[in-house]
């Protein structure tokens, strides 16, 4: 299938606290000052059918086994692919605030096997580029105590940064480590410069599939 003018996919990982929300915007704000159309997402989307089962897990009113959890998180990307594939062949470049790999990171750090976790995201369009925002968990503790959430606890994270970090070596072709510890600033330069040239390269390239 050959494209014209197509948006590029960018993503951000990392573990709880370490940015990415931060840095999307201001990734999005460069992209859309330079004249390119940009839309921001984030997954989970709590708003949708399976997000609200989600959004209830993660606020520890609802239980469920881990497997089912790490469906659900899958199939809330699903819901959303149409959508996502539509807005990048009609040239909008989309930002998302995590995606298949957290699905991966954070069901893998509980100990299931790490290729169960990665099944059910085969499929989905792969990003032109992840930024990784790494650094160490204890680190993070200085932007303020963990809130509520189900997974925000240094040792669980520390489990998370690990899968992470295979990931990232794993899919080194498209990963990006930046050092989450520089400013605010510092990151921001360093991504956008990254995403600029990328966006002028993706024009005719076919979306792929994880
Ligand atoms: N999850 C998610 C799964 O288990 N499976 C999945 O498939 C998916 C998609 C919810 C949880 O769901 C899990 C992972 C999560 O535990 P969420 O709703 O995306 O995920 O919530 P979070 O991503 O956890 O949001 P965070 O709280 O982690 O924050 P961010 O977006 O990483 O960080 P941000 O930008 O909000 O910054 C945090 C604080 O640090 C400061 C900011 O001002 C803010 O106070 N800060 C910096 N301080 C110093 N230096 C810097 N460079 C800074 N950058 C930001
Ligand atoms: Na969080």
């Amino acid at each position: 299938m050959s494209v014209g003018k197509r948006g590029a996919l960018f993503v951000f990982e990392g573990c709880d606290r370490c940015g990415k929300t931060t840095q999307s915007r201001l990734l999005a704000e460069f992209l859309k000052s330079k004249g390119i159309p940009t839309l921001s997402m984030n997954f989970p989307e709590r708003e949708s059918s399976t997000g609200q089962v989600i959004n209830s897990y993660l606020t520890n009113s609802n239980d469920l086994p881990d497997e089912v959890i790490h469906l659900m998180f899958s199939a809330n990307r699903w819901e959303y692919m149409n959508k996502i594939r539509k807005e990048l062949l009609a040239g909008t470049t989309l930002i998302v605030d995590r995606y298949s790999y957290s699905g991966v990171a954070y069901t893998a750090a509980k100990g299931l096997d790490f290729d169960w976790c990665y099944a059910p995201e085969r499929g989905l369009i792969k990003p032109d580029a992840v930024f990784y925002l790494k650094t160490a968990s204890d680190n993070l503790l200085s932007r303020g105590k963990y809130g509520e959430e189900r997974y925000e606890k240094l040792e669980f994270q520390q489990k998370v940064a690990e899968v992470f970090n295979r990931i990232c070596e794993q899919e080194s072709s498209y990963w990006h480590q930046i050092d989450a510890n520089q400013s605010v600033a510092e990151i921001h330069t360093q991504i956008s410069g990254i995403a600029e040239k990328l966006q002028q390269q993706v024009d005719g390239q076919p979306l792929n599939k994880l």
